[in-house]
């Protein structure tokens, strides 16, 4: 037996300097399978071997010695390169940063131009169509790893809902929305066999048997379950110095301490699954990237998809006007002293020294505009499929990291809390060869983005005229919209109260909200509305089914309409009653009020409403 260890010991090839810091593996050695030894010994070789300095004797702790060194395997496992590329990485990511090396350096930041989007006019609806052809051709990964730490709320995000007025929540809305887009991309080509619209939901230990049971606790939201896919992420072990001494947890002394990598671990995870070769070879030739809690993402969806296929973009981003300060990154283009170029996400804590240090010293201000002159980006990103496989082929998947430590004091030495390496989604271009087709579409605002991000004491003090990004705001940016949608179609809208909700002014539309069958398109939502229609400020309208079509409906209070797919239901002439009302609730009143009621600021009082439900087939028409 201990001719065995001392040959382990041999084959360990620890140095003189790391043998005196690892004594106490050397005792326990024995207990470490031959694959274990092997990533003991290139553990050392890393300089970590004070991750053993505490071990204690053997027969005490050996089980949690063993799991230390599961941990170690699946770290290793889980990385591009394994740990001992982490760690070189780390090194010299952290090293860049004592030295205060700026990654932008030799970059010159400016505005790029792009394809800026109006809803509803005649470029749109040509954008739109096209988008919707190419659906079918689409797959959907929706980044959903998340903890969100700055919105505090208990549960998964993907489960909070989007409005109250139904009660939907993100991940439903998500869900239904593909599949109407599935549809209605099928029925336009006519004669092709309906193909089924994939989805990939990235999610982390924090996320994961969440997001599965609100799933199947909820049949998929109608989705075939094989047509969910899930791949969880997983953490990236923590930094305790500049040396990248890897950090054991405050918890236990036998396990490394681990924080998120971000988001842009969905490329590695993508390219590991072996997914994109399966839905190339099924013809597939998108990929589209989206957040966990975007009420309006799906209206912008169908036009950035046409303007990817009718410009041929390997990658296009969308984008909204950006407030200065506001915490979404600013598409720009960089050009280098050496004459290369590229339009990057520039994230929202560099942007202002970037542009500090370039001769803007104002940093990250309004123009006249009232806007930034850099469009925000909101993450939501459309690869082409055949480019992007190409490129992570060469990449393996791996994305450009970054280390944001928080150092003690002006040395630089030492650090207030561990760090860890991270790394982001949208900075995938940023590998991509000068030949790449880079673009990005604008849309509205209100049309295309109101994430729920963060609690009501931080939305109520973002500073006036930038976005609360609350679930409040997210809300009503919903009711909003639709409100606009049907404006533009021609529908009479009251025009909005202004109302203050935990501490944030909002404006507060008639609550309309419809499911995604109803209308996908602005094309499809102008064919269902017509005559001289209107809806009062107090108004609610819920739209659930397929064929509803409004015809000079003159609405005022509360009209909830549904009925099943083969049914078509005409609905018009005057409805009105004491309809649903908003009350408010405090955020602080833990003890009555629900966590996904309260962050809101307000509940329903369903005082009266007309509900017109039509289960069988046929048409029908309401017009009292
Ligand atoms: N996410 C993961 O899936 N895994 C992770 O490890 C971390 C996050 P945040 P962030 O559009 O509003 C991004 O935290 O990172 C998921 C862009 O970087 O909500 O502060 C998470 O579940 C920024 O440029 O946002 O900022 C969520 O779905 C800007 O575009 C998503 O990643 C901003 O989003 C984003 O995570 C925005």
């Amino acid at each position: 037996m201990a001719s065995t260890l001392e040959d382990d010991l041999s084959n360990l090839d620890i140095d003189a300097d790391l043998a005196s810091s690892a004594p106490n593996l050397r005792k326990n050695l024995h207990l470490l399978s031959p694959h274990q030894v092997a990533l003991a010994k290139m553990m050392v070789n890393m300089g970590q071997g004070h991750l053993f300095e505490h071990w204690a004797a053997p027969g005490i702790d050996d089980e949690e010695k063993k799991a230390l060194f599961d941990q170690v395997a699946k770290l290793n496992l889980s990385y591009p390169g394994g740990l001992a590329s982490y760690i070189k990485n780390a090194r010299e990511l952290l090293a860049d940063s004592k030295e205060g090396k700026n990654p932008f350096d030799g970059f010159t930041p400016s505005v790029p131009t792009g394809e800026v989007l109006t809803f509803g006019d005649d470029n749109f609806l040509k954008f739109e169509e096209a988008g919707v052809r190419e659906a079918k051709n689409a797959a959907f990964v929706l980044v959903a790893g998340g903890l969100g730490e700055r919105l505090g709320y208990n549960g998964i995000k993907l489960a909070l809902p989007a409005e109250t007025t139904t009660g939907t929540c993100f991940l439903q809305l998500y869900i239904e929305s593909i599949l109407a887009l599935q549809d209605v991309s099928s029925r336009l080509s006519q004669g092709e066999c309906q193909r089924e619209i994939p989805l990939v939901i990235m999610t982390s230990d924090d996320t994961h048997s969440r997001t599965v049971e609100l799933l199947e606790y909820n049949s998929y939201f109608g989705m075939k379950p094989g047509q969910v896919k899930l791949l969880k992420q997983e953490k990236v072990a923590c930094l305790d110095d500049n040396d990248a001494r890897l950090a054991l947890d405050p918890q236990n002394k036998y396990r490394i301490q681990t924080k998120p990598h971000g988001h842009g671990d969905v490329h590695a995870l993508l390219y590991s699954s072996g997914l994109l070769n399966v839905w190339h070879g099924a013809g597939l030739k998108w990929v589209l990237f989206f957040q966990d809690t975007n009420g309006l993402l799906f209206k912008a969806i169908p036009a950035s998809l046409g303007v990817s296929a009718t410009k041929q973009y390997h990658v296009n981003s969308l984008a909204v006007p950006r407030k200065a300060k506001e915490a979404i990154g600013g598409i720009t283009r960089l050009t280098h002293i050496d004459g290369r170029t590229m339009v990057i996400n520039v994230e929202y804590n560099q942007l202002d020294p970037l542009l500090r240090a370039t001769g803007y010293p104002d940093g990250d201000v309004n123009s006249e505009t009232g806007f930034s002159p850099f469009p925000g980006n909101i993450n939501q990103l459309i690869l082409e499929l055949g480019s992007y496989i190409e490129e992570l082929t060469k990449t393996g998947g791996a994305i450009k990291e970054f280390v944001n430590p928080k150092y003690k004091d002006s040395s630089k030495t030492s650090f207030k809390s561990s760090t860890r390496l991270e790394c982001m989604m949208q900075d995938y271009p940023k590998t991509l060869p000068p030949s790449a087709r880079v673009g990005f579409t604008v849309m509205d605002t209100w049309l295309a983005y109101a994430p729920v991000k963060n609690n009501s004491e931080d939305a109520a003090k973002v500073p006036k005229g930038n976005p609360y990004h609350s679930a409040t705001s997210g809300e009503m940016a919903i009711y909003r919209a639709h409100s606009l949608i049907l404006r533009k179609a021609g529908v009479q809208v009251g025009e909005p109260v202004l109302e203050v909700f935990n501490g944030q002014e909002v404006e507060v539309w008639p609550r309309v909200t419809w499911n995604p069958r109803w209308g996908i398109t602005f094309a499809e939502i102008k064919n269902k509305v017509s005559g001289s229609c209107s809806i009062s400020q107090k108004s609610t309208l819920v739209i659930k089914g397929r064929n509803v079509f409004l015809e000079d409906l003159c609405l005022d209070g509360s009209l909830i309409l549904e009925c099943v797919e083969d049914a078509e239901v005409r609905v018009g002439g005057p409805v009105q009653n004491k309809g649903w009302i908003l009350e408010k609730v405090d955020y602080k009143d833990t003890s009555s009020v629900p966590e996904e009621t309260r962050i809101r600021g307000f509940r329903i009082n369903k005082v009266e409403q007309l509900e017109l439900k039509y289960n069988e087939p046929g048409q029908f028409c309401f017009k009292p």
